[in-house]
């Protein structure tokens, strides 16, 4: 009999076009773990590519990044749920550490705290910008926070329990704020973070960047 590993959890990766990072990306997938590539409209051939790398896929029409979120956490089924970025910024190979506060009992949600592993990895207007909602988040609720990355785990029952509405940017910070109102542990680590693989669409762009901050601002409000 083969010896199948326990199912430790789900990674949810919400993905727009990014046919050139993925193969980077599920080549990193941690034994017992499940990506959940969740194809938010590509065009450039993510969801054939994502499959040929065994990731299943999540198709979710409506476009945002929380609406991608929002699909894969709906179709997971692991006790852990974690979230990653599929642009080849982030390894998963560090899943099983960062998931291990949670596995254990002794966290409900931990992020990581993203260090550029290069200059340009990470551009300085998002750097601020995001410095800035750590401030306005320990303002709200307490919690102190040097990074509100996209890379994350919690237990699935309790992630669909927060009922997250946001459906666009808003989502990863809309996370934190509901789970410190229902008094989650929440901890913070750290990862590498690499410039990302294809092209730039949120924060490498004045656009997206706005647009961020607009949606991360309603959530506060
Ligand atoms: N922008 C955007 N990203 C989405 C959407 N759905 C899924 N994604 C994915 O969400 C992840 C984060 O988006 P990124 O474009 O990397 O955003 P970012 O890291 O803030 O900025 P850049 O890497 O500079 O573009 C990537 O894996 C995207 O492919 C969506 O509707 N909009
Ligand atoms: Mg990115």
């Amino acid at each position: 009999m083969t010896n199948i590993p326990p199912q430790y959890g789900d990674v949810v990766l919400p993905c727009l076009n990014e046919a050139e990072a993925l193969p980077w990306v599920l080549d990193r997938i941690p034994d017992g773990w499940r990506a959940l590539v969740v194809d938010n409209g590509s065009t450039d051939g993510s969801a054939q590519i994502a499959r040929a790398h065994g990731a299943v896929v999540v198709d979710e029409p409506r476009r945002g990044f929380g609406a991608a979120c929002n699909a894969g956490l709906l179709a997971a089924e692991a006790e852990l749920v974690a979230f990653c970025d599929c642009d080849a910024t982030l390894d998963p190979g560090a899943l099983p550490r960062i998931a291990a506060p949670v596995r254990e009992g002794r966290a409900d949600l931990v992020l990581a705290r993203r260090r550029p592993t290069e200059r340009g990895a990470w551009p300085l207007h998002a750097r601020a910008g995001n410095r800035a909602l750590s401030r306005m988040l320990l303002r709200r609720t307490g919690v102190r926070l040097h990074d509100l990355g996209p890379l994350r785990v919690a237990r699935r029952r309790q992630l669909v329990g927060l009922g997250l509405t946001d459906r666009r940017s808003g989502y990863p910070l809309q996370m934190v704020v509901r789970a410190a109102e229902e008094d989650w542990r929440i901890e913070e680590t750290e990862v590498e973070y690499r410039p990302r693989t294809g092209a730039s669409k949120v924060t490498g762009t004045w656009r997206g960047t706005w647009h961020a901050v607009q949606d991360m601002r309603a959530v506060l409000r």
